[in-house]
């Protein structure tokens, strides 16, 4: 995925896997200095439907349905934190593909990236 959909290149993706309602990541921001902030992280979504949650100081938080098959563009990663939330009436797998650009090498990021998702799944 790329310049064609998103108007943005990618060079790095992570695949989550949500057994169930009852899987769910809490409020982050992206904001590890090996993101390239200029480019907005896009993610694909398959599966069962589950909701994002975002917020930033000062406004109103948004509620997000990621459906099966869509596209969704995180733009000031920097501002914003979000959310998956459990949903437990959720009884089915979902599956999202989340495309980054970073700046560091891959041994890098994935050490950050595994550090900020053992943070917020617990
Ligand atoms: O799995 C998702 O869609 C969200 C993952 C996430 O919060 C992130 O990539 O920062």
């Amino acid at each position: 995925m790329g310049r064609r959909k998103t108007g943005f290149e990618y060079n790095f993706v992570l695949l989550n896997f949500y057994e169930s309602g009852h899987a769910k990541i809490g409020a982050h921001k992206d904001d590890k200095p090996s993101l390239d902030q200029t480019v907005d992280i896009a993610t694909l979504s398959f599966g069962a439907c589950r909701d994002m949650i975002f917020s930033k100081k000062g406004c109103k938080s948004v509620r997000q349905a990621l459906e099966t098959g869509s596209l969704l563009l995180m733009h000031d990663q920097k501002e914003w934190t979000h959310a998956i939330p459990p949903q437990p009436c959720v009884k089915e797998p979902h599956i999202s593909l989340t495309f980054r650009r970073v700046w560091s090498s891959l041994q890098q990021s994935l050490d950050e990236m595994e550090t900020w998702l053992f943070d917020s799944t617990m």
